[in-house]
C-alpha cells in the first residue's frame, strides 16, 4: 500500500518536472531570437558585393519586421575581409559561439567553398547570395543558393553569339571557378554552334592587370571578346578595352552581366554603350515587384542602385523567412533546410525556383545591352530564355 502510493507519488512528480520541462523549453523556443549570420567581404577587392548583399537583406528585413512565426529575427553580419580562412572563422564562431541558426552570405567562390564543410557539420543551412561557380553546390548538401550559376549566363551568351554571326572569339575570363565555368561553357555552346575560340585567356583574380591580354586581343581581331570578371572588376576592363583603342576595332565586347553590374554602369560611360550580355537581373527589369524594390532600395540607400548581389541578397532573405514560416518558428538544420528547398516566387528579377533537387536557383536569363537613357547608363533586356536551369548539374 505504502509502496504504490509512493510510486504514484513519485510518477505525478515526474510527470509534472516534464510538464514544466516541456513548457519552459515551449516558451524558450518562442522568446530565443532566430539568428542570421551574415558573412561579407565589407573591405578589400569585393567590398561593393558585400555592401551590395548586405543592403539587400537589410530592406527584406526591414519591410517584413516583427515576429516571425513569434520569433524576432537577428542578424549577426561580420566582414570576412574576402579570405576564405577568415570566412571559415566566422562561420565557426557563429555556429559555436552566436548559435545561428542560418549562414548567409558569400562573396566569392572561395569563401563558400572554405565553409561548406562547417555547414554540413553542424547542419546549418548556409544560404549563398553572392558565389556563382556551378559546383558550389554540391560541396555540402545544406547549402542553398539564391544568386546564379556562371553556366546559366555562359550557354545564354553562346546561344545568342552564335546566332547573331559570331564565328570568332576570344575569351578573357578571371583564373578562378567562375571564369572558368564562364569559359568553358560558352566556349562549348559556340562550338557546338560552328563558331570557333581563337584564344583562351585568363587574368590572376587579384590585382588584375588586362592590358596585356587586351594588346593581345587587339592582335589576334576576333569578331569578339567574351569577358567575365567578378563584379566590382567590369569598370577596369572597360576602360582599359578604350584605352587600348579596342572600341575603334570593331571588336564586339560580349561576357556576362558581371562585367556590366549596374551599380558601376554610369562610373563606366560610354565605352560601355552597346555592350551585349546575358544576365537574370537588371536594375530596368519591367515588373512591378521590381519598380518597386528598386524605388525602395534606392531610397533606403541614399540613391545607390540596387544591383544583382542586392537583388541575390534580398531574395535570399526571403527564402530564409519562408522557411521559418513554414516550420512555425522550429529552426532546427534539417527542418528548415527542407522548407526552403522547391520555394517558388516572383523576385524583382522575375520568376524564381529553388530546385528542390540540386538547391540551386532557376531563372530566366536575359540578353541585354547597355544604352544612355535620360543620361544615365542602363543594361536593358531584350530577349529572355525561360526557366534555365544550371548546365553545369546536367553534366
Ligand atoms: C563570383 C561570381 C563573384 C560572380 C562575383 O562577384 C561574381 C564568385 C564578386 O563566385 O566568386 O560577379
Amino acid at each position: 500500500m505504502f509502496k504504490i502510493s509512493k510510486r504514484s507519488f513519485t510518477q505525478k512528480l515526474v510527470k509534472t518536472a516534464l510538464g514544466v520541462a516541456a513548457f519552459s523549453t515551449l516558451t524558450a523556443f518562442a522568446d530565443e531570437p532566430f539568428k542570421i549570420g551574415l558573412i561579407l567581404p565589407m573591405t578589400g577587392q569585393a567590398a561593393s558585393t558585400g555592401k551590395q548583399v548586405e543592403a539587400g537583406v537589410r530592406l527584406y528585413m526591414a519591410q517584413n519586421s516583427g515576429k516571425i512565426a513569434g520569433r524576432n529575427v537577428e542578424l549577426i553580419v561580420k566582414d570576412d575581409t574576402g579570405l576564405p580562412d577568415v570566412t571559415k572563422r566566422i562561420a565557426q564562431e557563429m555556429v559555436v559561439n552566436d548559435k545561428v541558426d542560418v549562414l548567409a552570405g558569400f562573396g566569392l567562390t572561395p569563401l563558400a567553398l572554405a565553409t561548406a564543410p562547417i555547414a554540413t557539420q553542424s547542419k546549418t543551412p548556409l544560404v549563398v547570395m553572392a558565389a556563382a561557380t556551378s559546383s558550389i553546390t554540391l560541396a555540402s548538401p545544406y547549402i542553398i543558393r539564391t544568386s546564379f550559376a556562371l553556366p546559366q549566363a555562359a550557354v545564354t551568351m553562346g546561344d545568342w553569339a552564335a546566332k547573331n554571326g559570331i564565328k570568332k572569339a576570344v575569351t578573357l575570363v578571371s583564373d578562378y571557378g567562375p571564369g572558368i565555368d564562364a569559359e568553358k561553357f560558352f566556349r562549348e555552346r559556340l562550338l557546338l554552334n560552328g563558331g570557333q575560340i581563337m584564344e583562351a585567356m585568363r587574368v590572376p583574380l587579384r590585382n588584375a592587370d588586362f592590358a596585356p591580354f587586351l594588346q593581345k586581343v587587339r592582335d589576334l581581331k576576333p569578331e569578339a571578346l567574351f569577358v567575365f570578371v567578378p563584379s566590382g572588376q567590369g569598370t577596369q576592363v572597360m576602360k582599359q578595352f578604350a584605352e587600348r583603342g579596342l572600341d575603334k576595332t570593331g571588336i564586339k565586347l560580349i561576357g556576362t552581366g558581371d562585367v556590366t553590374d549596374d551599380d558601376l554602369l554610369n562610373g563606366i560611360g560610354d565605352v560601355s554603350l552597346g555592350m551585349v550580355t546575358s544576365h537574370h537581373y537588371s536594375v530596368t527589369h519591367k515588373s512591378a515587384v521590381n519598380q518597386k524594390f528598386v524605388e525602395a532600395f534606392e531610397k533606403a540607400n541614399n540613391k545607390m542602385r540596387p544591383n544583382f548581389m542586392a537583388v541575390a541578397g534580398y531574395d535570399g532573405t526571403r527564402v530564409i523567412y519562408e522557411a521559418l514560416k513554414a516550420t512555425k518558428g522550429k529552426a532546427g538544420g534539417d527542418a528548415l533546410l527542407a522548407a526552403m528547398k522547391g520555394q517558388i516566387f516572383e523576385s524583382p528579377r522575375g520568376p524564381m525556383f529553388i530546385d528542390a533537387q540540386t538547391r540551386d536557383v532557376v531563372h530566366n536569363m536575359y540578353i541585354r545591352k547597355v544604352e544612355k537613357i535620360n543620361g544615365e547608363y542602363f543594361n536593358t533586356e531584350f530577349e529572355t530564355i525561360k526557366d534555365v536551369k544550371d548546365p553545369g548539374k546536367t553534366q
